[in-house]
């Protein structure tokens, strides 16, 4: 199984599949394409006709978009159990995933997620802030209800969290005030094997993509 993926510190699309199947220890080489002119993958199309990271190849044949690639892997490996196991959790984890999916555009458009730099206070707009008072909403509302001993969303690390890693990485690039419940979840997921090492690897690389980088002064 290989997935292609891009700029690590810009890559938020890539950033879930891979956390989920390193945290999860489910073996994969990674292919990485870096952004070109106006964030075009460089390369992509050996790949995929949809032209996007990220992309599961298997046996040949690729998987695109991060949740049909987390379904598709959760599936591929049932005894690891990357869907909540109870009916009622599970259906909340997959309406949140789809919510993340397909929303939050103000925050994801002014505060693109960039790891190896801070840019405390930026982004915020009134715009913004609604998107992050949702995500905060929905962080809180899944800690209590299905969190019980675990740190994460629905308890023990599950999809979600790898789809909502992304956004811990723009609450920290950002600076963003969160309250108790929100922050310690932000920490759980920063604190996660796999998160360091996307972190790590994210803040080694050099390239500047201008599109991703609105705060970048000159
Ligand atoms: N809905 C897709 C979005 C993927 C996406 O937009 N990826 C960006 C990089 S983070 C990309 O490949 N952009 C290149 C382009 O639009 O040409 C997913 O979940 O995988």
């Amino acid at each position: 199984m290989q997935l292609v993926i891009g700029n690590k510190n810009y890559s938020s699309w890539s950033m879930r599949p891979w956390i989920l199947l390193r945290q999860a220890g489910i073996p994969f080489d990674e292919v990485q394409l870096k952004f070109g002119e106006g964030t075009k993958v460089i390369g992509i199309d050996k790949y995929s006709a949809a032209g996007k990271v990220p992309v599961l190849i298997i046996d040949g044949e690729p998987v695109w978009d991060s949740l049909a690639i987390c379904e598709t892997v959760a599936e591929m490996h049932p005894e690891k159990h990357l869907w909540p196991q109870d009916d009622k959790a599970r259906r909340v984890a997959r309406s949140v995933c789809a919510e993340m999916h397909s929303g939050f555009q103000q925050m994801r458009g002014k505060m693109p997620m960039n790891i190896r730099t801070q840019y405390p206070g930026k982004g915020m707009t009134p715009e913004s802030k609604r998107d992050i008072d949702r995500v905060v909403a929905i962080w809180t509302e899944c800690r209590e209800r299905f969190g019980g001993a675990g740190s994460f969303l629905f308890g023990k690390f599950s999809v979600p969290d790898a789809f909502f890693s992304p956004v811990v990485m723009r609450f920290r690039a950002y600076a963003v005030k969160l309250p108790p419940v929100a922050k310690a979840y932000c920490e759980a997921v920063q604190a996660l094997s796999a998160v360091r090492e996307w972190m790590e690897a994210a803040k080694r690389e050099t390239e500047f993509v201008a599109e991703d980088e609105p705060y970048a002064k000159g």
